[in-house]
């Protein structure tokens, strides 16, 4: 037969297994998608146009913060464009940039797209603010080729 003791210590570990299992599923049910497990959102942009017009389409964007993209840069121009947005970089977590059969990881400034060609930013948005987006081929900015990215 058991005593008191013993059937007090059955009894504490059952409401402790039973207190963990309730915590778990709690945590389980609460806990948000960490930024970097996220399933991106795509956002388009392209660079320039067929008909060689100097802009971004579309040239503003908006990201909120602790969001995750995909950014689908491409070029379908035929001529070479960069998407330049150093402060914005900075206000980011880029995850990675695939471009053709390379990926690259770490920070990234400033991408260059040649014509006919397209990269994946992939990144979480970290700092609200306003951004100024450019082309710094010479001619490119001053004909237009501007734009502004928010993060809210
Ligand atoms: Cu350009």
């Amino acid at each position: 037969m058991f005593n008191l003791h013993q059937w007090l210590r059955v009894l504490c570990s059952l409401v402790l297994a039973i207190a963990l299992s309730l915590v778990g599923i709690d945590r389980a049910i609460a806990a948000p998608l960490a930024p970097n497990k996220q399933p991106a959102k795509e956002v388009k942009v392209e660079l320039g146009s067929l008909a060689g017009d100097l802009k971004f389409f579309p040239a503003d964007m908006a990201f909120a913060a602790g969001k995750r993209y995909k950014l689908i840069l491409s070029n379908p121009s035929p001529v070479k464009h960069y998407f330049t947005a150093k402060d914005f970089a900075g206000a980011i977590w880029t995850q990675k940039v695939d471009a053709g059969n390379v990926e690259i990881k770490g920070a990234i400034n400033e991408l260059e797209l040649r014509p006919g060609t397209q990269a994946e930013w992939v990144f979480v948005a970290i700092r609200p603010g306003t951004y100024s987006l450019r082309c710094v081929i010479p001619g490119h900015t001053e004909a237009g080729m501007v734009g502004t990215i928010k993060i809210a």
